[in-house]
């Protein structure tokens, strides 16, 4: 299962309406993510759904089992996946998120669709989380070990009031990064959140971009972004760290590169259907 993205601009007011839940959208708001999904070209077609496909089909091969998709706000919807593999005959179904950590904002929301879209039809294993991997934390380990820039990991922000909730999602965060960091030793590095939504609330900080402020302010001059909370080329990644943070980068006179993405890195693709299979279970693939 991913987060979804709207497949031609034209669908950006119908994806947005499916992440504000019904909830009210301000026009200043709709207009700047057009502008944002415009100014990634995604005019007729949108590379990063494709990049979910690749990474489907790539973990297909790998487990040699059937891998369907469902996004959360797009579609396919989660709902059709389900259809797709009771079709398929499937007696377990195994629940796997791209995304990492756990907050019941975030992977509870996927576990609820899923759920309900199931009902009772199949055995359900569902992964809630996957942030100390070690598969996944050597991966980013190596994506960070040659650098001698100062790492900033990086996951999406929440409501902070999840913190009040007992949930998570912020611990789990901070435990990939410090894995990562103890395996590629290396002691210069710290965690900011990006991509709050201007919901009117606190959102759990230090933001990105206040923390290049922060990190310029204390002589840092070289930053490697190391985002742990997701694990491909989307919105999030190319407009908020590639475009607005790597902007504050610049304004600043800071150096700011970013990791390559997983995507459907073979490697990373291996480290899922592992995943998978302890899921299930079943012996790794050879
Ligand atoms: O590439 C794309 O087109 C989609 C990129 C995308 C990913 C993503 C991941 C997460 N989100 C999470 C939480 C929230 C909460 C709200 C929220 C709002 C948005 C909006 C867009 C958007 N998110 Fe997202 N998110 C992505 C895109 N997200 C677009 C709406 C406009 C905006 O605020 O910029 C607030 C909802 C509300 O208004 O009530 C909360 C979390 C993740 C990481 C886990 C995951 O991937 O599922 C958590 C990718």
């Amino acid at each position: 299962m991913a987060y979804g993205s709207p497949e031609r601009l034209e669908d950006v007011p119908a994806y947005y309406a499916d992440v504000r839940g019904g909830r009210p959208i301000a026009p200043a708001h709709l207009e700047d993510l057009v502008d944002r999904y415009r100014r990634l070209e995604i005019e007729d077609s949108n590379p990063l759904n494709a990049i979910t496909e690749a990474t489907r089909a790539a973990l297909e091969r790998e487990l040699v089992l059937p891998v369907f998709t469902g996004m959360k706000h797009w579609t396919p919807r989660i709902s059709d996946a389900v259809d797709r593999a009771l079709e398929a005959g499937a007696d377990t179904i195994v629940g796997l998120v791209l995304a990492p950590h756990y907050s019941r904002l975030s992977i509870g929301g996927y576990r609820r669709l899923l759920d309900d879209a199931l009902a009772g039809r199949a055995r359900l294993e569902f992964i809630e989380s996957w942030h100390d991997d070690p598969g996944f934390v050597g991966f980013l380990a190596d994506r960070i070990r040659d650098t001698t820039a100062h790492v900033v990991f990086t996951a999406h922000s929440l409501p902070a009031r999840i913190l009040d909730e007992g949930d998570p999602y912020r611990d789990q965060l901070l435990e990939t990064a410090r894995l990562v960091a103890t395996e590629a030793k290396k002691d210069d590095w710290s965690f900011s959140f990006q991509s709050e939504s201007p919901t009117g609330e606190p959102w759990l900080g230090p933001d990105i971009l206040d923390h290049l402020t922060e990190l310029h302010a204390r002589g840092v001059r070289d930053v490697l972004v190391c985002p742990v909370g997701f694990v491909s080329d989307h919105l999030e990644i190319r407009w908020d760290i590639d475009t607005e943070a790597q902007d504050r980068a610049r304004e600043l006179g800071l150096r700011l590169g970013r990791i390559e993405m997983p995507n459907d890195d073979p490697r990373f693709v291996a480290v899922l259907a592992e995943i998978v299979q302890r899921a299930l279970a079943l012996p790794s693939p050879a």
